[in-house]
């Protein structure tokens, strides 16, 4: 999504369906490309996002685990790439990024949900997916990746139980992202750092992104808290969505703010 062509301009990113199960998160996607295309000059909030930044929507990270769950069983994580010397399929592609990889949380097995693949971005959704981010990571301020479900806004880390640099920024997006979901739906929303807030899970793509530089970096846990799983019926699908865009423009708003309205007027100057 481009809607001007500013000079030096900043971009988010946002994924979905890395996990096939979590079909919200690729629903989200969508409904957030059809918003932006609908509510560009109607609404001010997605307007102010979109002169100010570029968005790079990924709507299915794992595209033959996604077919898989619609055809063969409806609950499958992985991708669906197979090895030599075992019969097992598919690795966790959120387990499969180079930070802290395959460290507690993960595991080397090929049968495990788990599996964090033979080595770091071994599969080729994520070797894609961090070759464009590091070859964008000039402009790319923020990045976001959307699954389900547990009602979550997730900041680094969770590789470990380090605290991000800048935590005190991202906390406070969190926060506020959650107080904003809970004032307007009445949902509520836990937020905090991976590793304290879920469990310790290496080799994700929110805390590699980190790591190379987007200090935006966050993992969304949309709907619900476990009534219907990830199972959540389509009557709920919209519902859903407006609380996860929500949260997106509180923290788009939040990091234009801090940094190009800062630094807008000096680099121009
Ligand atoms: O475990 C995961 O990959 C995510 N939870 S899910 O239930 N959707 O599988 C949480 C990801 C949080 N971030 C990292 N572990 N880096
Ligand atoms: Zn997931």
């Amino acid at each position: 999504l481009s809607l001007n062509n500013r000079p030096n301009k900043k971009a988010m990113w946002i994924d979905c369906g890395i996990h096939a199960r979590e079909w919200i998160s690729p629903a989200f996607c969508l409904i957030f490309v059809h918003y932006s295309l609908s509510f560009y000059n109607q609404n001010p909030d997605i307007t102010q996002i979109l002169d100010n930044m570029d968005v790079y929507v990924m709507p299915v990270m794992n595209p033959d685990g996604y077919k898989y769950t619609w055809t063969k069983n409806r609950m499958w994580r992985k991708n669906r790439s197979s090895k030599k010397n075992t019969s097992c399929i598919g690795v966790d592609l959120n387990r499969n990024f180079d930070a802290n990889w395959c460290t507690i949380g993960a595991s080397p097995d090929p049968c495990e949900e788990i599996y964090c693949g033979a080595f770091p971005e071994s599969e080729p959704e994520s070797l894609a997916v961090a070759n464009f981010l590091r070859s964008h990571k000039d402009s790319i301020q923020i990045y976001l990746s959307i699954h389900s479900y547990s009602q979550m806004l997730i900041i680094p880390y969770s590789c470990s139980m380090d605290e991000a640099e800048n935590h005190s920024d991202l906390y406070e997006m969190v926060k506020q992202a959650a107080e904003n979901i809970r004032r307007y739906y009445r949902s509520v929303y836990t937020y905090g750092p991976g590793a304290k807030t879920i469990y310790l899970a290496p080799g994700g793509s929110d805390d590699w992104a980190y790591n190379i530089g987007i200090k935006y970096s966050f993992t969304f846990e949309l709907q619900d808290r476990g009534h219907y799983g990830f199972l959540l019926p389509p009557s709920h699908i919209q519902g859903a969505c407006n609380e996860a865009l929500i949260a997106v423009k509180t923290i788009a708003l939040k990091v234009i703010e801090k940094t190009q309205t800062e630094t807008g007027p000096r680099e121009t100057a």
